[in-house]
C-alpha cells in the first residue's frame, strides 16, 4: 500500500490531522491498535480552550459542540471558606468549552467516514523504516494475522505515550525532560446534574478535588489519591465524603449532589516533553511527543495545536516541495509545548497538597492572589482559556 501521509494512532491528533491533511489535498491512511469501538468509548478529557473550538469550527467539526457542548465564562478557584470565580471573557475575551474527547473523536470519525477515510484497525506489531530517507515505510501485522507494508512521503506519529513513534528515533537523537508528580487523579463519571454551573478547582488540606462535568445531566470528579490507590477499595459513599469536603459542601450553602457512580480509574500524573518532534520524515504529535499533567486542562488542545501547524507544514512539503514549514515545524510546536507544560506544572503545584506545611501556605496565598489580583487572575485566564495557535 502506498499514501502520502501514514498516520499511527486514530486519537485526536490523528483524526484531526487526516482532516487537515485532506482540506489540502493530502491523502493519508489512519493506523490504530485498538478497535473502533474502544477507541470511540474511550473516556478522557473535557475541556477545549477557544483555539481548539476556533479549529474546530473552521473545518465545519463545530455542529454538534454547539448544540451539545457547555460553554463557560471561567472557572472557579476553592480553597476552605472561599471560592472565587474567574471570568476568562471578562478578563481576556476568550470562553472554553465543555465538550467531552468522546465526543470530539465520534464528530472526526464520522467526518471521515462520510469522505471515504481509509482506516486501518487492530493492527499490532507496527514498525517505523527509514525514516532519515524520503522513502520511509511502515511494516504492521492486520487484524487476520498478515504482515503488511504502507510507504508513504511522511509518517505522523500521533500514537500517544506509549506507541512506536518516539521509539523510533534513534537513541542520542533527542533529549527528555520529565517530572513525576507524588500523586494521581481518583477520576469518576456520575448520572447526576452538575452541582456547578462551572468547573471548581479545589485546594483543600486532604488533597485536591476537581467538579468537571459532561453533560447537563453527567457529572465528572477528580480526587487527589496516592499514585498506588486501587480504585476498586473506595465505596461510593466514600468518594462522594471526600468530594464533598474537598469540595466545600455546606460553605455558604453550596451542596454536592451525589449520584450513580458509572466509571471510575486512577491515572497517574506527570509532565514529558520529548524534543525535537521531529526526525527526518517522521513527526510526532501529541501526546507522543509530550505529556502534561491533567490540572491546566492542555493535553487534548496540545494535540489540536500540533496538528494544526503540522498539516499545512505536510501540505506545503508534499504539494509543492518546500521544506520550510516542516523544518521549523518542531520549533514552533515546541514554544506552545514548553508554555502549556509549565501553565500545567503550575496549577498543578498550586493546587495539589503533599503534607508541607510551608508549602501548604503558599499555595494560599498563591491562590488569594490569583483570585483578588486582576494581574494575576488575567495570566491565569490566558493560559487557562488558550494562547493563539502561533505562540
Ligand atoms: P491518544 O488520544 O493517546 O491517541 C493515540 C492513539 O494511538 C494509538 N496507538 C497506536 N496505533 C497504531 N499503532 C501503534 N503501535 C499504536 N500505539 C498506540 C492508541 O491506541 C491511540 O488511539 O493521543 P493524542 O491523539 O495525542 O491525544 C492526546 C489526548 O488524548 C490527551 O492529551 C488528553 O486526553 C489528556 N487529557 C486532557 N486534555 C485536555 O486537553 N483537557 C482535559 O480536560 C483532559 N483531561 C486527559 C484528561 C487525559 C486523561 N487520561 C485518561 C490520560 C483526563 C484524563 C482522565
Ligand atoms: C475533565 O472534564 O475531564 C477535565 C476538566 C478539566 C481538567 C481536567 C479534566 O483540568
Amino acid at each position: 500500500m502506498r499514501t502520502q501521509v501514514a498516520i499511527i494512532g486514530a486519537g485526536p491528533a490523528g483524526l484531526l490531522l487526516s482532516h487537515l491533511l485532506a482540506a489540502d489535498g493530502v491523502e493519508s491512511v489512519v493506523l490504530e491498535t485498538r478497535s473502533r469501538e474502544y477507541v470511540a468509548a474511550r473516556i478522557r478529557a473535557g475541556l477545549l480552550e477557544s483555539s481548539t473550538v476556533d479549529i474546530l469550527a473552521a473545518c465545519g467539526l463545530d455542529g454538534r459542540l454547539r448544540e451539545q457542548g457547555l460553554e463557560h465564562r471561567g472557572i472557579y478557584l476553592q480553597w476552605p471558606e472561599e471560592r472565587h470565580h474567574l471570568d476568562f471573557v471578562d478578563l481576556v475575551g476568550r470562553s472554553v468549552w465543555v465538550y467531552g474527547q468522546t465526543e470530539v473523536t465520534r464528530d472526526l470519525v464520522a467526518a471521515r467516514d462520510a469522505v471515504g477515510q481509509q482506516f486501518v484497525y487492530e493492527i499490532s506489531d507496527t514498525a517505523l523504516h527509514d525514516l532519515d530517507s524520503d522513502r520511509p515505510y511502515l511494516t504492521y501485522v492486520d487484524v487476520d494475522g498478515r504482515e503488511q507494508r504502507l510507504d508513504a512521503d511522511a509518517i505522523a506519529g500521533c500514537d500517544g505515550s506509549f506507541g512506536p513513534s518516539r521509539k523510533a528515533i534513534p537513541s542520542g537523537v533527542g533529549q527528555t525532560w520529565e517530572r513525576a508528580y507524588p500523586f494521581a487523579w481518583f477520576g469518576i463519571l456520575a448520572d447526576v446534574a452538575p452541582s456547578t454551573d462551572e468547573l471548581i478547582y479545589a485546594w483543600h488540606p486532604d488533597g485536591f478535588a476537581l467538579h468537571s462535568m459532561r453533560s447537563e445531566s453527567v457529572s465528572r470528579l477528580y480526587l487527589q489519591v496516592p499514585p498506588d490507590t486501587d480504585p476498586a477499595t473506595w465505596s461510593d459513599d466514600q468518594i462522594w465524603e471526600a468530594l464533598a469536603r474537598r469540595l466545600g459542601h455546606g460553605q455558604n450553602g453550596w451542596q454536592l449532589h451525589p449520584g450513580p457512580i458509572t466509571d471510575r480509574s486512577v491515572l497517574p500524573m506527570r509532565s514529558y516533553v520529548y524534543e525535537p518532534m521531529r526526525y527526518g520524515r517522521l513527526f510526532l504529535a501529541g501526546d507522543a511527543a509530550h505529556i502534561v499533567p491533567p490540572t491546566g486542562a492542555k493535553g487534548l488542545n496540545l494535540a489540536v495545536a500540533d496538528v494544526a501547524l503540522l498539516a499545512p507544514a505536510l501540505a506545503a512539503m508534499i504539494n509543492k516541495g518546500d521544506h520550510a514549514a516542516a523544518d521549523s515545524y518542531s520549533e514552533r510546536a515546541l514554544r506552545r509545548v514548553w508554555r502549556c507544560t509549565h501553565f500545567s506544572w503550575w496549577m498543578t503545584t498550586m493546587l495539589h497538597t503533599h503534607g508541607d506545611d510551608f508549602d501548604a501556605q503558599l499555595q494560599k496565598s498563591q491562590l488569594q492572589w490569583v483570585s483578588s489580583s486582576a494581574a494575576g487572575s488575567a495570566g491565569l485566564a490566558e493560559n487557562y482559556a488558550g494562547l493563539p495557535i502561533s505562540y
